[in-house]
Formats: structure tokens, C-alpha cells, sequence
């Protein structure tokens, strides 16, 4: 059996109950096999491929608060530090019902890679909580991002492990959860990224997943001859990443027709609002409905649907398995030409394995969407210096790093004799920097 098959077996055999991470594990390692074969020995004597989907730990606690009732309720909160051959573990902490040890997994591991194609000194982490934050108040949320804190402050500080969002946590539960670690520790440090302006956040970080993952779709395409001007896009989600997304992609001259959330979605084909989406998701947190009542040209349908859409580009921005084998079919049955995801793992394997086998210019999350955690990285920066950029210095930085990963991850791919799949080339890329360091630190 080769390498790589032995340790997906043994991956399997440990962790049977998390599916996610399997997925996550399985595509890694198959796409590695190339580079593993290359150096099989060197590898195997130093257990690179046992040691890189094994987290270095992986910390699970209770969180307790007090609802607006007066009764305690109790979640489970997590943190995963998976790899710190590169730097301090960083990634985000995601609050959603469907959080569990597996899903962080998942995300940590995917981190280390993503992290690494940033070209920026940052190993791979991962936390959060099954916590949902919809429809609590604000000192319902004040009271979870506390408690959770409490506990989660022993184990992060800005040279050991930097936090930031992902879903359901935005700059308010950072702020939240900021104010909580400095009270514990008594001192003022970059220990979470996507802070507030006035206390040391970057500017461009809260557009920068979205604004990355145009930057590198435009140059995807650009290199294939075509630009943004004139193209159709669908995106899916309505949060963070996908509002970001959609107003550079307008700015680059697309039409954007779709958003969605975990209830419903909605198609304008006049093109979507922006300002409208930003004021119903990020001020008054509703569901899209009150988009559609307050836009005419906008069409609400219930569940999901937006890969129905025609379009020329396609950016999953929601969550993991959103873009389903049916949903790749007719992506390609429409001509769609381009799908980047926004989201981590958004695509399943055999729908992502069916766009490439149809011709479809197709990156995954680990190279599109890390202009997030590349921003997050700029921020720690700038928290070291103690200053702070401007919003086009930043941008800039943004941008020259997204260009970048695309260049690597296609001259990897091109390296290995597989031109044009860039989910290996984003892999490859990732492995090498971390395998390195790994090496050259001995037996840790
Ligand atoms: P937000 O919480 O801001 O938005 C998430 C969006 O996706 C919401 O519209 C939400 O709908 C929808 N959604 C979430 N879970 C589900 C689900 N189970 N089924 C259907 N829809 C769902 O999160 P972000 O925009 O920050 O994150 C989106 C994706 O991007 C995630 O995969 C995240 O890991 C990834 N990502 C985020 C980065 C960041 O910097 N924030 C960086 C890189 C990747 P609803 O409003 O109904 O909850
Ligand atoms: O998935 C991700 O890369 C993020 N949620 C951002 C992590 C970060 O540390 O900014």
C-alpha cells in the first residue's frame, strides 16, 4: 500500500466519526500523492503525513452564561491548534448550532495550508461553539463571548495562537471577547484579529475574504484571456465574505444576481444592492425576506437554488458541502466557466471533480479565500509595530498577495505535470513551505 493510502486508512480508523475532517484529510492526501511519492522515505521515516493530520491539540470546554430569562445555559466551545511549524496558530472561531469537534477539525487542518499560501509567518488553528447566535440580544451574546473567553484565554496569546471570525462571529463578538482577554490578562496585545478600528484592527479587514477571492479570480481569468467587465455572478450566502465579494465583483464591472442564507434565496437580476443586503444582514441582522419586500426587482425563493442561475462565475461563500454534484452539473449544463470558493470547502469532492473534469477553471477555499486570514496576518503586523496602514496601503498588500497565490498555485500544479488543477496546485504549494519547516525542526 502506498504512503498515502496507509495514512488515510489510519486517518479513517481514528477519527470514523468526523466526516468533514475525512473530506478534508482525503482531498489533501490525494492530491499530495505526486509530491509524497517524490520523497516517500524522507517522509515516512519522519511521519510527516501522521504528523500533519494530527493536531498538536486539541481543547474542548464548557461555556456557561446567564440568558435574558435569568437560566444558565450551557455550550461546548473548542479550540484545535493544529501546526505551528510557520507560526502561531491562527484562524477564526466560528458560532453556529452545527459546531463540533469534526467541523473544527476540518477547518484547522484546511487552515495550515491556506495560512501557508499566504507567504506570511502563520500555522494552522481553528475554534468555536455550537453556540447560535440569531435571535439572542446583545448581552446574551455579551455573556457567551465572556464566558467563553474565560476559558479559551489560557490557552491563545499573540505569539502562541491569534483568533479572529468566521461565522456567526463578527466585530462585535470580537469586541466582546477582546475586552474579556484583557481583563483576565491585564495587558493590551494583538491576541485577535478583526478588532475594532479604535483598538487596533486593520483597516480592509472586515472586506478582505471577499476582496481576496476577486482579486484572485480576476487574475485567474485575466490569464485565460478574459476580464471581470460584463460577466454574470452568482454568489451564495449573505454574510461577511459574500457581501464583500459582491461589491468588488460589481466594482470590477460583473453583474452579481444571487445571495442566500440558511432559509432562503434570492435572485435579481438587476443586480444585487449592496447597500440594501449590508443594511438587512449587518444593521438590522433579518433574514432576506426583507430584502425582496424592499426591493422590487428582487425574486425570494425558500431553501436553496442559486446554482440554477445562468451565470459565467460561480462563488460558494456560505458554508462546507453547499455545491453538490447536482449543482455542478448544472453549472456546466449553463456554461458556467469559473467557480472560486469563498467558503471553506463549500464543494464536495465529486462535484468539484466533475467542474474540472468539465473544463471548469476551478479554486478551492484554501487558496481563494485566504485573503482573510492574509489581512488578519497584516493586522498582527501592524499590532507589533503598533501603527496602522491605510485602507489602500492594506488593499494593496491584499491584492499583491491573491495575485501571487494564483501564480503559485498554478506553477505548482504545472510543476507536478498537472496543469490546470489548482486545487492540487494550491496543496502542493501549501505542504512544501510547511514539510520544510516541519523537517527542519526535528521530531515535534
Ligand atoms: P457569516 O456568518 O458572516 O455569514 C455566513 C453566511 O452563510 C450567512 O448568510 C448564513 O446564513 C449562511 N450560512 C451559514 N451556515 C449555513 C448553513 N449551514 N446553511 C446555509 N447557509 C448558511 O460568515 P462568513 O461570511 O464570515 O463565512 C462564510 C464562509 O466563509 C464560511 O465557510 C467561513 O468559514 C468562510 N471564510 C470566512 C472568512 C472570514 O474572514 N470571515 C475567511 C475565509 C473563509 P444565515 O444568515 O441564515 O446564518
Ligand atoms: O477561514 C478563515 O480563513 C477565517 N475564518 C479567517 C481566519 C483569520 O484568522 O482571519
Amino acid at each position: 500500500m502506498s504512503y498515502v493510502d496507509e495514512v488515510l486508512e489510519l486517518v479513517k480508523q481514528k477519527n470514523a466519526s468526523e466526516p468533514e475532517f475525512l473530506q478534508a484529510v482525503t482531498e489533501v492526501l490525494n492530491s499530495l500523492r505526486p509530491v509524497v511519492e517524490a520523497n516517500e522515505e524522507l517522509y515516512r521515516k519522519n511521519a510527516i503525513l501522521e504528523r500533519i493530520t494530527e493536531p498538536d491539540r486539541q481543547i474542548m470546554f464548557r461555556v456557561p452564561w446567564v440568558d435574558d430569562k435569568g437560566q444558565v445555559q450551557v455550550n461546548r466551545g473548542f479550540r484545535v491548534q493544529f501546526n505551528n511549524a510557520i507560526g502561531p496558530y491562527k484562524g477564526g472561531l466560528r458560532l453556529h448550532p452545527s459546531v463540533n469537534l469534526g467541523i473544527i477539525k476540518f477547518l484547522g487542518f484546511e487552515q495550515i495550508f491556506k495560512n501557508s499560501l499566504t507567504s506570511l509567518p502563520i500555522g494552522g488553528g481553528k475554534g468555536g461553539s455550537d453556540f447560535d447566535p440569531k435571535g439572542k440580544s446583545d448581552r446574551e451574546i455579551m455573556a457567551f463571548c465572556q464566558s467563553f473567553m474565560t476559558e479559551l484565554s489560557k490557552y491563545i496569546g499573540a505569539d502562541v495562537d491569534v483568533p479572529a471570525g468566521d461565522i456567526g462571529t463578527g466585530a462585535r463578538e470580537i469586541g466582546f471577547m477582546f475586552g474579556q482577554y484583557k481583563r483576565i490578562k491585564g495587558m493590551f496585545e494583538g491576541v485577535l484579529t478583526g478588532k475594532g478600528l479604535t483598538y487596533g484592527g486593520s483597516l480592509a479587514r472586515t472586506e478582505a475574504t471577499g476582496y481576496g477571492l476577486l482579486y484572485l479570480t480576476e487574475e485567474l481569468i485575466k490569464c485565460h484571456g478574459e476580464s471581470m467587465e460584463g460577466k454574470t455572478v452568482v454568489v451564495s450566502g449573505a454574510g461577511n465574505v459574500a457581501i464583500y465579494a459582491t461589491q468588488k465583483a460589481q466594482q470590477m464591472g460583473a453583474k452579481v444576481v444571487t445571495c442566500s442564507d440558511s432559509t432562503g434565496w434570492i435572485y435579481d437580476p438587476e443586480g444585487i444592492d449592496v447597500a440594501l443586503l449590508k443594511e438587512v444582514k449587518e444593521v438590522k441582522r433579518a433574514r432576506l425576506t426583507e430584502y425582496a419586500a424592499a426591493r422590487p426587482s428582487a425574486q425570494y425563493h425558500e431553501g436553496r437554488g442559486v446554482w440554477q442561475i445562468k451565470c459565467d462565475i460561480a462563488l460558494p461563500c456560505a458554508t462546507q458541502n453547499e455545491l453538490l454534484i447536482e449543482d455542478a452539473k448544472q453549472l456546466v449544463a449553463n456554461g458556467c466557466k469559473c467557480v472560486c470558493e469563498g467558503a471553506n470547502m463549500p464543494t464536495t469532492i465529486d462535484a468539484t471533480e466533475y467542474l474540472q473534469a468539465n473544463g471548469v477553471w476551478f479554486v478551492g477555499g484554501k487558496a481563494a479565500n485566504a485573503g482573510g486570514v492574509a489581512t488578519s496576518a497584516l493586522e498582527m503586523s501592524q499590532n507589533s509595530e503598533r501603527l496602522s496602514w491605510s485602507f489602500e496601503e492594506v488593499d494593496a498588500k491584499l491584492k499583491g498577495i491573491m495575485v501571487n497565490i494564483y501564480h503559485n498555485i498554478d506553477d505548482a500544479a504545472k510543476r507536478y505535470g498537472m496543469e490546470g488543477n489548482y486545487v492540487a496546485g494550491a496543496n502542493i504549494a501549501g505542504f512544501e513551505k510547511v514539510v520544510n519547516a516541519m523537517l527542519a525542526q526535528g521530531v515535534c
